[in-house]
């Protein structure tokens, strides 16, 4: 097994490609948002990252969509596809790559890899005779399938883990040996135990592996599946699509040319649902052909409306275009990532989104900047001059117990933050910036600095020093919730005037007068006031929902 090197500077993240045969929900949208985050978290910290996204366009489900509208399969996709790709444009999604599987690049890239395994003697000509599921695009064993009802009472199978339809199919095709590969998979597993995150789903494959695996159908006869790529030198038979589809995170590094610059360093996030996918079938083709395993697989829950899961026919669909104007494109970021947790479901409702924002991002971040650079309080609006004297290393002046506490929560905030991101745990991270926001705001609310006599030297070099403490903390905040909240933190660092090229990770020095270092802020001039940072939102748009 070759394993890919941590030491170079280079990072590469992957979100699943989309199928197309409906339009984009909330749960694509946070698959994306959370491949964002670590992107744009990667980029602050100096790494050279690139980011992948895009739709799965082949198979039996796409062509019977296309079937079903009438249009012609490419037409379809080409609709759909464009859909995707706008509403993560409107979502401040920063992918450096789109990949449809419908493009030359990805046809090369797949009947490359396909040959790759050929040659080594990985694929057979067989029968398959089994249930397959085409909502799901899966073959799955007896043991997978349950009886259950139609809508019309009829007796019919279905998948157990999903709940769609199966149907029993028997077919010349080609196979795989994937039975031959389930030893390499423990030995991937039991050396790299943080391969696939969080660790509930490392054990669930773990699980899967303590049983044979059988042999992997991977081609169906043309005459059932025209859309798709050719086998290459057999015109009779299509390529499975999860076999064509898995590849694209080859095609968008430049596979099979230059691929390992990138693919040594591959990320990817996926849904609880295509776990097996990407944790057996992937990793089993990945070294048949000799190439290296991805760094980590992201596995993250899903969204579920009224406990229920998101889908078409129970028509529960959350719309995320919709949503993202209702509530900003930040604020639907914000609380997609503050409320999301990778190990367990959540319910979506709209009124705890407006709850969420409101409080957080409206009141206690938005409330913390407008105290801090109002007239009232900062005529001068300069980030301010801290005092030594007010505020001291050692126990002194006029800070108390819990304002040397705040600052130690803040000074470390980076290093938690960062761990939180390195565990995938970004609802942790955020849990700890918004605890620290809270401290912030008590400390302003505490010494209640519009109290102070500005006549006197003394309170005007205490006032000073509050507001310069405050301003810092803020700019600590608003500089690691760029990953999350881009604009909400542009915004916020522009009015602290705190420039593009200063708020990257290296910059994350926070308060260095209390170390008695000079502080390139101090006494600076704050940036324009450009309103509100977080308009409050009314609970009144919770009905829509
Ligand atoms: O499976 N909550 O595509 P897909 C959270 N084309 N995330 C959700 C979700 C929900 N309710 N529903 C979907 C496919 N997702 C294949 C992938 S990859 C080589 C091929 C997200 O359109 C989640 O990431 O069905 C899930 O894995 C993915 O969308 C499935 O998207």
């Amino acid at each position: 097994i070759r394993y890919a090197s941590t030491e170079n500077r280079n990072y590469y993240i992957t979100t699943p490609i989309f199928y197309v045969n409906a339009s984009p929900h909330l749960g694509h949208l946070y698959s994306a948002v959370i491949a964002d985050c670590f992107h744009r978290h990667k980029q602050l910290q100096g790494f050279n990252s690139r980011f992948a996204t895009g739709t799965d366009e082949h198979g039996l489900k796409i062509q019977q969509a296309a079937e079903a509208a009438g249009k012609e399969p490419l037409e379809f996709c080409t609709a759909v596809s464009e859909r995707f790709r706008h509403l993560f444009s409107s979502c401040n999604i920063s992918n450096t790559d789109y990949i449809r599987t419908t493009e030359q690049r990805h046809h090369r890239a797949v009947q490359h890899f396909w040959s790759v395994l050929c040659s080594k003697g990985l694929i057979y000509k067989g029968s398959y005779e089994g249930w397959y599921s085409t909502q799901d695009e899966s073959f799955l064993t007896p043991s997978q399938v349950t009886t259950a009802l139609d809508s019309t009472g009829k007796e019919i199978k279905v998948s157990l883990e999903s709940g769609h339809k199966v149907e029993w199919m028997k077919e010349e095709n080609y196979m795989f040996r994937l039975s031959g590969f389930r030893s390499q998979l423990l030995d991937w597993l039991r050396e790299n135990p943080r391969a696939i995150q969080p660790e509930r789903f490392h054990h669930s494959v773990l699980q899967w592996l303590q049983e044979e695996l059988p042999d992997l159908s991977v081609s169906r006869q043309k005459s059932r599946l025209q859309w798709g790529i050719p086998v290459p030198e057999d015109d009779g038979q299509t390529i499975y699509v999860w076999l064509d589809a898995l590849v694209n995170y080859l095609t968008v590094v430049g596979y099979p040319h230059n691929h390992e610059r990138w693919w040594n360093v591959a990320h990817h996030i996926i849904g609880k649902d295509i776990l097996k996918f990407h944790a057996i079938y992937w990793p089993s083709f990945l070294l048949g052909a000799g190439l290296p395993l991805p760094q980590t697989i992201h596995v993250h829950s899903h969204w579920t409306v009224a406990g229920k899961k998101m889908s078409k026919s129970l028509g529960n669909v959350i719309d995320p275009q919709e949503r993202s104007q209702l509530f900003t494109t930040d604020g639907l970021r914000y609380f997609l990532l503050r409320q999301g947790v990778p190990d367990t479901d959540c319910d979506y409702r709209d009124d705890k989104v407006v709850k969420l924002l409101n409080a957080e991002l409206a009141d206690a971040l938005g409330g913390l900047l407008n105290r801090c650079t109002a007239t009232a309080l900062n005529p001068a609006q300069v980030y301010a001059s801290f005092c030594p004297d007010s505020f001291p290393r050692e126990r002194g002046g006029r800070a108390d117990d819990e304002d040397y506490r705040m600052l130690e929560s803040v000074r470390h905030l980076p290093a938690v933050v960062e761990q939180h991101f390195e565990d995938m745990h970004v609802y942790k991270a955020l849990e700890a910036v918004s605890t620290c926001v809270r401290q912030t705001n008590g400390f302003v609310q505490r010494h209640a600095p519009w109290k102070l006599d500005r006549k006197d030297s003394a309170d005007q070099r205490w006032l000073g020093t509050i507001i310069h403490v405050s301003l810092e903390c803020l700019r600590i905040y608003g500089t690691l919730l760029q990953p999350v909240v881009p604009e909400i933190s542009n915004k916020l660092l522009s009015r602290l005037g705190v420039q593009p090229h200063e708020r990257s990770w290296t910059n994350l020095n926070f308060l260095p007068r209390f170390e008695g270092k000079d502080c390139p802020f101090e006494g600076r001039a704050l940036g324009s006031d450009s309103g509100v940072l977080f308009s409050r939102l009314e609970s009144q748009r919770a009905d829509q929902q």
